[in-house]
């Protein structure tokens, strides 16, 4: 692995921290484009209160000096203004006999049990407060730098919302993926056709009346990749596996599925696999399908990437299911915490910054260098070796 990162940081604690360690020397970085895809990831019908009190405005603290990375790791900080109002709750110095927002009756679905069986906590709020969705927010600030990284080298990240809840998109993708975000971040559940947007928003306002959340599908995609990131040499060195560790590595993901996905299991292998076309040049092949969804054998093959990733609905219920409370062991209802009933467009965007940060990781392996001069030099000849008649 070329790109480290890292993040720390509660929920209502003071900030988010995070660093960002390998990415070469020379990468344009613009301050603007942060804080826009800070602002992507706080968007969406259905979410909760949090995203109007937070600005998500992120100090660069180390690693880059006039807008160019230099080499050295980047250092994050997100400062959350939500703490000024958990000061005493979440202060890492002992207070009196402290039993305010303390939670005791787990949300089944949430981090809560697990968490508090596992490290052996009293109070829940241990486990909710790392466990919680708000740490995404220093995983976009990260994914940030590796998508200027792409960006620079002409490759390009995307999402859309496909599914929120029993509400499906069935359009089919009719733009360039650079294209994709401009258009789809206009739609309160970043959703491509208008008449599925507005069934999908209904659906949600259902979802937040009765006191339920919902979950969905979204679709991620990359185009500009060239041929050959990834290796089948050995297991982990798959780009498709890194891919699938990564996404499940999101919370409240179930599911990932790449190409087809599950659909190659139902149909025949003439249906299955992507049929080659001649380019011109001996090793200039086209495909006349994607199915694949742009990986063979844990390798790019320079198709467009097309992942469908399943999120589950969020966990904090306001007419809250059955738990039991873990101090007397009763029946009990589940804790309700201020939360959204939908997050799935915001979700969407946090898996663009994943699938950067992976790319960029695969891309820094296969060409290696400490600047972005040296790499886009490397790129170039390679794609000009690879794609003949498609680089240009
Ligand atoms: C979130 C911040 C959280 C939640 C949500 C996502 O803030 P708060 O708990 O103060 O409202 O709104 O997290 C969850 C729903 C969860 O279960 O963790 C954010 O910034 O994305």
């Amino acid at each position: 692995m070329s790109l480290r990162y890292l993040s720390a940081g509660e929920s209502h604690g003071q900030a988010l921290m995070g660093i960002i360690d390998g990415l070469p020397a020379g990468i344009p970085i613009s301050e603007s484009a942060l804080a826009a895809q800070m602002q992507r990831r706080k968007m969406g019908h259905g979410r909760g209160r949090r995203q109007q009190i937070e600005t998500d405005a992120v100090q660069i603290l180390a690693g880059v000096r006039h807008g160019e990375t230099l080499g050295s790791p980047v250092g994050l900080l997100l400062p959350n203004r939500d703490w000024k109002n958990w000061q005493e709750i979440m202060s890492p110095t002992p207070i009196d006999a402290e039993t305010k927002r303390r939670v005791h009756i787990p949300r089944p679905g949430h981090a809560d049990l697990v968490g508090a069986v596992k490290y052996g906590y009293r109070d829940l709020r241990n486990a909710l407060e790392r466990a919680s969705a708000r740490e995404t927010a220093m995983r976009v600030a990260l994914g940030c730098f590796a998508r200027q990284f792409l960006a620079a080298l002409d490759m390009h990240v995307a999402s859309r919302v496909v599914r929120i809840g029993a509400q499906q998109d069935l359009s089919a993708l009719n733009l360039p993926v650079a294209e994709l975000n401009e258009r789809v971040d206009a739609s309160p559940v970043r959703a491509l056709d208008k008449e599925a947007e507005a069934r999908m928003m209904a659906e949600i306002d259902r979802a937040q009346a009765e006191g339920d959340s919902l979950g969905g599908v979204f679709e991620v995609y990359a185009e500009g990749l060239p041929i050959g990131l990834g290796a089948y040499s050995q297991w982990d060195r798959r780009l498709d596996a890194r891919l699938g560790e990564v996404l499940l590595g999101l919370n409240a993901i179930k599911g990932v599925e790449l190409g087809l996905g599950f659909r190659a299991a139902e149909v025949p292998g003439s249906q299955a696999h992507d049929e080659m076309l001649p380019g011109g040049q001996p090793l200039d092949v086209r495909y006349a399908s994607n199915h694949s969804g742009g990986i063979n054998a844990g390798v790019s093959t320079g198709q467009p990437l097309v992942l469908r990733v399943a999120k589950k609905p969020i966990a904090t219920l306001m007419r809250p299911l059955d738990s039991v409370d873990i101090r007397s062991g009763e029946a009990a209802k589940a804790h309700i915490e201020r939360s959204d009933t939908c997050a799935v467009p915001a979700a969407a965007v946090i898996a663009e910054s994943l699938v950067c940060l992976v790319l960029a990781d695969f891309v820094l392996e296969k060409f290696g260098g400490d600047s972005l001069a040296e790499i886009q030099e490397r790129l170039d000849l390679w794609r000009q070796r690879t794609q003949p008649g498609q680089a240009d």
